[in-house]
C-alpha cells in the first residue's frame, strides 16, 4: 500500500467511526479519551455516547441537557474567542490583553476537555468495579483496594471548596495512580499528569437533583462509571509514557 492509498484508507476508516477531520488523528489519546473535540479548525462540542435520560436516575435528564448543550458549549465558546483574541493579538502585535486572554484560554480549555473526559467516563452500563485486570491493579497497588480507592475519591471530591473536580490520573513518574482535588479546572494544564476518571462537583452537575447532598451525587456518579472508558484512558496514558 503508498502512503496515498493508506492515507484515504485511514480517512474511511475515521469517516466509518464518526471522527472523520484532518488534523485529528485516529487512535490519538485524545481521541480515546476526549471524543471530537476539534473539527475544520475550531473546537467543537463532542456528542455524547447516549442518550441525556440514558444515566437516570443518578444523573438526571435535565441536568445533562444543561450541563452539556449550555455550560461545556459555553466553554467551547469561550476557548474558541479567547485563541481568536490572541492570534488577533499576535497580528497587531499589541499584547496588553495578553494575561486576560491566556488566563481565559486556560480556564475555557480547562473546562472543555475535562468536560469531554467527563462524558466519556459514564455509562448507562456503567458501575460496580472495574473488569479490566490492568487497571484493577493499578488501583490496588496504589490505594491498597478498590474500597480503599473509593472511600479516598469520595472524601477528595466531596472536600473540594466551592467549584471543582475530583480527578484521579495516572503520575508516570511513579507508574502510580493519584487522586486530585481540582478547584481551578485552569490549573490542570500545568500538570504533568494525565487524568483518567473526574466527576464534576460544580453545583451546576448536581443540584437540581441532589441540592447541597453533594456525596450522594458522588455516590450516584459511582452508579454510573465506565471503567472500560477508564481503562482504555489508563492503556493511552501508559502508552505515552
Ligand atoms: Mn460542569
Amino acid at each position: 500500500m503508498n502512503r496515498r492509498e493508506y492515507l484515504k484508507k485511514s480517512l474511511a476508516g475515521a469517516a466509518v467511526l464518526g471522527t472523520a477531520g484532518l488534523g485529528f488523528a485516529p487512535n490519538s489519546y485524545a481521541e480515546a479519551v476526549m471524543g471530537e473535540t476539534w473539527r475544520n479548525g475550531e473546537y467543537v462540542l463532542p456528542a455524547l455516547d447516549y442518550a441525556y435520560d440514558a444515566l437516570e436516575p443518578h444523573i438526571d435528564a435535565q441536568t445533562m441537557e444543561l450541563h452539556h448543550s449550555r455550560h461545556h458549549q459555553a466553554y467551547v465558546n469561550g476557548l474558541n474567542t479567547a485563541l481568536t483574541r490572541l492570534a488577533e493579538a499576535r497580528e497587531k502585535n499589541d499584547f496588553g490583553l495578553v494575561k486576560h486572554w491566556s488566563r481565559e484560554s486556560a480556564f475555557h480549555g480547562g473546562g472543555h476537555f475535562l468536560h469531554a473526559m467527563f462524558w466519556k467516563v459514564m455509562s448507562p452500563n456503567g458501575g460496580g468495579e472495574p473488569g479490566n485486570r490492568t487497571l484493577r491493579n493499578a488501583i490496588n497497588e496504589s490505594f491498597g483496594s478498590y474500597d480503599g480507592f473509593k472511600r479516598h475519591f469520595k472524601a477528595a471530591s466531596a472536600a473540594v471548596e466551592g467549584s471543582g473536580w475530583g480527578v484521579l490520573a495516572y503520575e508516570p513518574n511513579s507508574n502510580r495512580l493519584i487522586i486530585h482535588q481540582v478547584e481551578r479546572q485552569s490549573d490542570l494544564s500545568l500538570w504533568a499528569t494525565r487524568p483518567l476518571l473526574m466527576v464534576d462537583v460544580w453545583e451546576h452537575a448536581y443540584y437540581l437533583k441532589y441540592q447541597n447532598r453533594r456525596g450522594d451525587y458522588i455516590d450516584g456518579f459511582m452508579e454510573v462509571v465506565n471503567w472500560d472508558a477508564v481503562a482504555q484512558m489508563y492503556d493511552h496514558a501508559r502508552a505515552a509514557r
